[in-house]
């Protein structure tokens, strides 16, 4: 199988992070190509950012469908475009955030996140309620970084995620704890080592995720909530992402 894992901002070196792990926790025979757009913020902080990234989101998921991908990763921890893109799409889409959560659920009684902003807080706490995991989540946390203070090589962004996480687990008594930014994907292995409590990884839980719903052989219902986008006429520089009489 093929999955198609999209970061959603225009940060190459994430992008080559998240391409590393994908592919380290891939079954043998899935095939990951991990994808950017050329056009977008650098990093996604806040719904402006998260609104510019959409359009790039968009045509890259449409390319990589039809390139034969067989499920879909939004790699950004807002998951951003989710369901536009489930809309969009038959294949299955999976958002890291919502994959974590249902990660944790199973392997914890409770858990708490830790993400780069304190502005992202409020957004992955609607999240928790979008997805049902309200009462298992017991707090989302800030290292009280930049998302791509996570791309400086020793920069201290990834001491500030440690001590948040552990935390988590002495404060808040976290049985799991996410991480909650893409950028964040190769910390998980060693903080999960050092606290003996599972710290996990969007993009790892998303890809894995994946692979279960196509091995399933489920893809997304059509029906109502995730229609395919009605034929209209899109008007300027979006014309050509007008939706189509299929
Ligand atoms: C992410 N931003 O995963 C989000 C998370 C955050 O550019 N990739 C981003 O920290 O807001």
């Amino acid at each position: 199988m093929k999955i198609l894992v999209i970061n959603p901002n225009t940060t190459d070196s994430m992008t080559d992070k998240i391409r590393e792990t994908a592919r380290a926790v891939a079954a043998p025979g899935t095939e990951i190509v991990a994808v950017n757009p050329l056009d977008g913020p650098v990093s996604i902080e806040g719904h402006y950012d998260e609104a510019y990234c959409l359009p790039g989101l968009l045509d890259e998921a449409r390319k990589g469908a039809a390139d034969g991908a067989d499920a879909l990763v939004i790699a950004c921890f807002d998951d951003p475009g989710l369901e536009a893109c489930r809309e969009l799409l038959d294949i299955p889409v999976i958002g890291i955030c919502e994959a974590a959560m249902a990660a944790a659920s199973m392997v914890g009684h409770g858990f708490s996140v830790v993400t780069t902003l304190p502005r992202a807080v409020p957004i992955i706490e609607a999240l928790a309620f979008k997805y049902g995991f309200e009462r298992q989540c017991r707090r989302v946390r800030s290292a009280e970084i930049p998302v791509l203070a996570l791309e400086e090589e020793g920069g201290g962004a990834a001491a500030k995620v440690r001590e948040e996480v552990i935390a988590a687990i002495e404060q808040d008594h976290a049985e799991a704890v996410l991480l909650g930014c893409a950028g964040m994907t190769d910390l998980a292995e060693a903080l999960t080592k050092e606290t003996g409590v599972p710290v996990i990884d969007g993009v790892a839980a998303a890809v894995k995720f994946s692979e279960a719903l196509v091995g399933l052989g489920l893809k997304t219902c059509k029906r109502l909530a995730y229609d395919s986008p009605r034929p209209k006429t899109y008007g300027g520089a979006f014309a050509a992402a007008a939706p189509k009489a299929e």
